[in-house]
């Protein structure tokens, strides 16, 4: 097998420089919570490919039903031929999201793209052109989630014009806003929804229950009841993008769970499909119903392999409790977290719910971000075989995504390695 470095050079000559990675080891083989690279060396990986592999890689499950489905077909499109998997999984999104309400899925193939449809329904039910979104909010790189993305490097620099009827009001950002209370925090921002774009106007208020890309920024209590609370008073569909918070993530099998947020759609996709790539929009019905026949769908949406891997994924979430699994990730990473920032001046916020957890470093003395120092941790990290990312506005947090099936020895090995790297 070629080494990392020589892949390095193929690489460099044929994949666009656009495309980067985070780190230059070229992956062999994975599973649980580790990685190998063609070099031998083993990685833990607090990563999950983006909070994709909760359930693991190569989960034994999935790649049973993938491999089971390839034998019999690989694609028909449901458009052209229906089939069983795709519905399956719409009852499954159907029945595991919360709101007892009677509820309708479709399903995509990314995360951006369920974002855009879930727009698309929302304007399409309500008649209304508005979309507000949020400080610091992630949802995608197609033109129109550019537009609801907050942050222009790297993910909209020179990419423009963008799509119109984008609205960005204030997020609760409890160590940047001087920790004003959920509830005042969303009157803030209907404030600005009221008065900069009108109530009447709003097709959608969409939002992560807590921010991924943004920071892993978790709303003060209170903050996500009362935005729901407005939209539905104001006749606009309150979104709820869990495609980083979704599927046991959070310890929960949906983020908005956590605050009794019952919202009108969700977009899920990640965690979903075990590796495999899926997405899917799923909600009251009277909104997903009332797209005219063929206003939804793409070529590969629901594909037969990604459906089969969705169920598997389920299947095991179900079947290993990975909720539980999450709140005990949490229960062994967040405390030691918390140490070390109660011993570290730059550790401004130790913060997240389940296995979605995150460090946010500042200079001493403030709250003044420091991205030169989480980039070097970072950096250290991945020396000593610790797959981290960073997130944030800023480039100043240190995000942790284990696999929700990492084994307490990886997770302890792993936070060695950060409490190395932060010194
Ligand atoms: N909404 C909340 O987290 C994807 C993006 C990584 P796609 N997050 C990882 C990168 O740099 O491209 C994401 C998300 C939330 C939407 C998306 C978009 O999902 O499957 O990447 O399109």
């Amino acid at each position: 097998m070629p080494s990392s470095e020589e892949l390095h050079k193929r690489r460099t000559a044929a994949v666009a420089r656009g495309v980067s990675s985070v780190v230059p080891s070229y992956v062999e083989s994975a599973g649980g919570g580790t990685l190998r690279d063609v070099d031998g060396r083993e990685w833990i990986d607090f990563a999950s490919g983006i909070a994709v592999t909760n359930v693991g890689n190569s989960a034994p499950r999935v790649v049973e039903a993938v491999r089971e489905q390839a034998g019999r077909f690989t694609h028909t499109c449901f458009m052209v031929a229906p089939y069983e998997s795709y519905v399956a999984v719409c009852e499954q999104l159907i029945a595991l999201t919360p709101g007892e309400f009677e509820k309708r899925a479709a399903l995509f193939n990314s995360g951006a793209e369920a974002v855009e449809n879930a727009v698309k329904i929302a304007r399409h039910a309500t008649g209304r052109p508005a979309v507000v979104v949020f400080d610091h909010a992630y949802h995608g790189r197609t033109n129109l989630t550019m537009a609801l993305t907050a942050k222009v490097m790297p993910y909209k620099h020179r990419f423009g014009p963008f799509a119109p009827e984008v609205y960005r009001v204030p997020m609760s950002y409890p160590l940047r806003d001087g920790g004003l209370s959920g509830p005042d925090a969303a009157m803030r921002a209907i404030d600005v929804i009221e008065k900069q774009v009108g109530g009447a106007n709003v097709a959608a208020v969409l939002i992560e229950p807590i921010q991924g890309e943004g920071g892993f920024v978790v709303p003060a209590p209170g903050f996500l009841p009362a935005i729901a609370a407005w939209a539905r008073g104001a006749g606009a569909v309150f979104v709820a993008d869990e495609i980083q918070t979704g599927f046991c993530r959070t310890g929960a099998w949906f983020a908005s769970e956590h605050e009794g947020v019952e919202p009108d759609l969700v977009t899920t996709a990640k965690g979903m499909g075990g590796g495999l790539p899926i997405a899917g929009v799923v909600g009251r019905a009277e909104l997903m119903d009332a797209v005219h026949a063929g206003g939804l769908g793409g070529t590969y949406g629901g594909n037969p392999l990604a459906c089969a891997a969705a169920l598997a994924a389920i299947e095991t979430m179900r079947e290993l409790d990975l909720a539980a699994a999450a709140r005990r990730i949490e229960a062994r990473i967040l405390p030691a977290l918390e140490r070390l920032a109660a011993a570290d001046a730059g550790i401004g916020e130790a913060r997240g719910r389940g296995a979605m957890l995150a460090i946010e470093l500042v200079k001493p003395g403030g709250i003044e971000p420091d991205a030169a120092r989480t980039t070097a941790v970072v950096r250290a990290c991945h020396d000593a075989g610790l797959l981290v990312l960073t997130c944030g506005t800023y480039g100043n947090v240190l995000r942790f995504l284990p696999p929700l099936v990492i084994g307490e020895r990886e997770v302890d090995r792993g936070l060695e390695i950060l409490e190395a790297a932060l010194r």
